[in-house]
């Protein structure tokens, strides 16, 4: 059978389906470019001295890794001078990036996180890169920060990359979510999973366990009814699983079901969460969406939060629909134990 590539997929969605602009489908083959060139870097490892850290601290505070500032350059640089673009922002930076004047310019915005998981880099486990697309405002010509202070539900398009034992390219547009592998001997992107879908039920959970003392009680309940297993209320055993990169934990979701939670704690409450809103859970919650699956912050669906900072953080619990609603209720329910 023939093989499709992400080019031909790409214009396949602008052309017959008229599912994207030409611009967008521009975009996003730039980003490909760009992931392709990343996973050559995280590829080389120790090889090429990109292991350890790059002295310096991102606007979290986070002390950045040389992949991270690396990865950061290399999107920045693939995407500047396309045309398609008004601005970029990123977890590396603490204000957005304004296309420069020589170079034309267009009419989306992209947000990413150049290298999710980053804890995982020197100890050679799955990375990936995450990023999100928004229309630039009507009438913004040189966007600020608020420009990119939308809904998750306005982006037009989100994807990730994971750099594992092979490199994938998960996508949606708002047509499914589709997921295509790295043929590294031809540098193509060649689909190889259509139009993903999430189970509805699921064994298996991923949570940070040595958090549990700082969950608050609906989360604390749900996932001590996972742990009685077969002995407890939900009567089977359950899986656990946690990567400590959330492209990682998602991309196993997508395989093969399950639900994922970073969920508001007694330590990072005065952070609003750990996981980033714009370049971490809203396109997450997109794709999960897309695929049939459930993404929430334990009180509102994650798409519908208004963000009001670039570097906002939220509460996620995102993956297979029954298990996230199980614990929407569990939140909702006002004598959670
Ligand atoms: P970075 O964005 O700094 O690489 O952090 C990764 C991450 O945000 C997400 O990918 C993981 O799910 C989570 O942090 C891991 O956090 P723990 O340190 O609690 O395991």
């Amino acid at each position: 059978m023939a093989r499709v590539t992400l080019t031909q997929f790409l214009i396949e969605q602008q052309r017959s389906a008229q599912h994207i602009p030409a611009d967008l489908r521009l975009l996003i083959e730039v980003v490909a470019r760009a992931v392709k060139v990343i996973s050559v870097h995280v590829g080389k490892g120790a090889v090429a001295g990109l292991l350890g850290s790059a002295d310096s601290e991102n606007v979290q505070g986070e002390v950045q890794k040389k992949l991270d500032v690396i990865t950061n350059e290399l999107l920045l640089q693939a995407n500047e001078w396309g045309g398609h673009l008004a601005a970029m922002a990123s977890e590396e930076m603490e204000e957005p990036f304004p296309i420069p004047n020589r170079y034309p310019k267009g009419e989306y915005l992209l947000v990413f996180d150049p290298l999710d998981g980053s804890s995982n880099i020197d100890v050679n486990v799955s990375v990936g890169t995450i990023f999100s697309v928004l229309h630039c405002p009507e009438g913004v010509t040189d966007p600020t920060a608020e420009a990119f202070l939308q809904p998750g539900s306005r982006q037009v398009a989100a994807g990730y990359a994971i750099y594992g034992p092979a490199t994938n390219l998960v996508l949606t547009v708002g047509t499914g979510v589709h997921g295509f592998t790295l043929d590294r001997e031809f540098g193509a992107w060649v689909l190889t999973h259509s139009d993903i879908r999430i189970p509805e039920d699921t064994k298996e959970f991923a949570i940070n366990a040595s958090r549990s003392r700082f969950w608050e009680a609906p989360v604390k309940r749900y996932v001590d009814e996972l742990m009685a297993g077969r002995d407890g209320p939900r009567e089977q055993d359950f899986n656990m699983r946690w990567v400590a990169s959330m492209v990682a934990d998602v991309h196993r979701i997508l395989a093969r079901g399950g639900i994922f939670m970073y969920p508001m704690d007694e330590k990072n409450r005065a952070n609003g969460g750990h996981l980033r809103l714009l370049y971490e859970a809203n396109p997450m919650a997109f794709i999960v969406e897309q695929a049939g699956g459930a993404a929430s912050t334990g009180h509102q669906r994650i798409l519908d939060v208004q963000p009001k900072g670039l570097h906002q953080r939220v509460p996620v619990v995102l993956g297979s629909k029954n298990e996230v609603e199980r614990v929407v209720r569990y939140h909702a329910e006002p004598a959670a134990r």
